[in-house]
């Protein structure tokens, strides 16, 4: 009997070797970038607010961006205010919850401005969730997500939305699909909306939201409170309705076309 000698070759094995590593660290990726996608739902939501929104385009202004008036940006204009980064929903969180929000870099050139949305559970009306989401000139909200284990595949949810200058809104019941929350408030024909060139926009003019009663209607309160800012410029201003930087008569004819429309949604309950 007798050998044959196999004569190894060292660069084939080095290759063979790296190659093996590279499947086991690629393999050990999906894997972990599959539990990380698994531990959260995702919100799939798109909404169009009234003020800044461009029939012409399709899409909302970018003005407040672009001028720098943001919370936490630099006015391009000198003689403009700029406003410390804040979150303009503060009021509505319960005292342990925190804006998912923190500084100004997180802007960019679509971003449109705050909204507030909160997660409920649509039997109970339980709040499972509450954040404060940069929406984007196209309707989407910058990425935002909840923790798997606060939604059931089991239960219903609605999703309530609010802004600093219009009307409240709410979903109907919906469940979880594909891991995300989806509702397309722009198709949607659920009450509280408002039609404009086939698409359904988020009520303006609700700029005085002082008390539960007059965060739900539009009516002599916003015209006031319109009234002793009017001539406010350049700056992120609650009574600048259609988002352009200034508080002018264009923002006080949209309270007036939305005068005394109502909603049964409550933000802070
Ligand atoms: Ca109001
Ligand atoms: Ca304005």
């Amino acid at each position: 009997m007798f050998y044959v000698p196999i004569k190894c070759n060292k660069t084939l094995f080095m290759s063979t070797l790296l190659t093996f590593t590279y499947s086991i660290i690629a393999f050990l990726g999906s894997s972990l970038d599959h539990t990380l996608r698994a531990q959260s739902v995702n919100l799939d939501l798109k909404v169009y607010l009234e003020g800044p929104y461009d029939a012409s385009s399709g899409k909302m202004s970018t003005k407040l961006y672009e001028l720098g008036y943001l919370p936490g940006m630099t006015p391009k204009a000198f003689f403009a205010e700029p406003v410390p980064f804040f979150d303009p929903y503060g009021d509505f969180y319960d005292q342990d919850l925190k804006s998912s929000t923190d500084g100004s870099d997180i802007y960019n050139d679509k971003s449109v401005d705050w909204i507030f949305v909160s997660i409920r559970e649509a039997t109970t009306g339980n709040v499972v969730s509450n954040q404060t989401v940069l929406l984007n000139e196209d309707g989407s909200i910058n990425g935002s997500s909840i923790p798997n284990e606060k939604l059931s595949k089991l239960k219903k949810y609605i999703v309530v939305l609010a802004h600093r200058n219009h009307l409240p809104v709410q979903s109907t019941p919906i469940k979880l699909n594909n891991g995300k929350l989806t509702f397309d408030f722009t198709k949607s024909d659920i009450i509280g909306l408002k039609e404009k060139n086939k698409v359904m926009l988020m009520i303006a003019g609700n700029i005085d939201q002082t008390k539960t009663r007059s965060t739900r209607v539009i009516n002599m309160e916003d015209v006031n409170t319109w009234r002793s800012a009017n001539g406010k410029n350049s700056s992120y201003l609650r009574e600048d309705i259609d988002m352009n930087g200034d508080v002018s008569v264009h923002d006080q004819s949209i309270i007036l076309e939305n005068l005394d429309l109502s909603t049964s949604v409550n933000i802070n309950e």
